[in-house]
């Protein structure tokens, strides 16, 4: 073997032994996503979080949410373990703050048609959580 073939084939492993860490890395970073449509229509640029509890109080801090794109679908990156509810805050004055005289909100597990007002915990554990969707905004007054 040349010291050329060598050199080739460390970098040919070291490249298969990168590609195989970065897949191990994506494993370990565990995303939430899902849309937010309200009765049908998608709602872009809706403020997405990950919160404890159900309630939601005026000037609660929007500034680390993810947005929704044009089609209504978001991605929340890096989550830690836990159990969570999703909240999508249509921040309507752009104020990255939850003012309940104009802001819309939903929860994840709402249906009013259905009569479930309820919203659905979500648990995080080892792997991505996929389809968390709000499917109804709505305002608190
Ligand atoms: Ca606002
Ligand atoms: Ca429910």
């Amino acid at each position: 073997m040349t010291r050329s073939t060598v050199t080739i084939l460390l970098i040919l492993s070291f490249g298969l032994m990168s590609c195989d860490l970065e897949e191990k890395i994506d494993e370990a970073i565990i995303d939430v996503s899902g849309k937010v449509t309200h009765d049908g229509s998608a709602v872009s640029g809706a403020v997405v979080l990950l919160v404890e509890g159900t309630d939601v109080s005026d000037g609660l801090s929007l500034a680390n949410g993810s947005i929704t794109d044009n089609s209504g679908k978001f991605t929340i990156l890096d989550v830690q373990e836990g159990v969570y509810y999703l909240l999508a805050i249509d921040d309507t004055n752009g104020n990255l703050e939850f003012d309940e005289d104009t802001d819309r909100l939903g929860f994840h597990g709402i249906n009013p048609e259905g009569l479930d007002l309820d919203p659905d915990p979500i648990t995080v554990s080892d792997s991505d959580v996929e389809n968390v969707d709000v499917t109804s905004l709505y305002s608190l007054n």
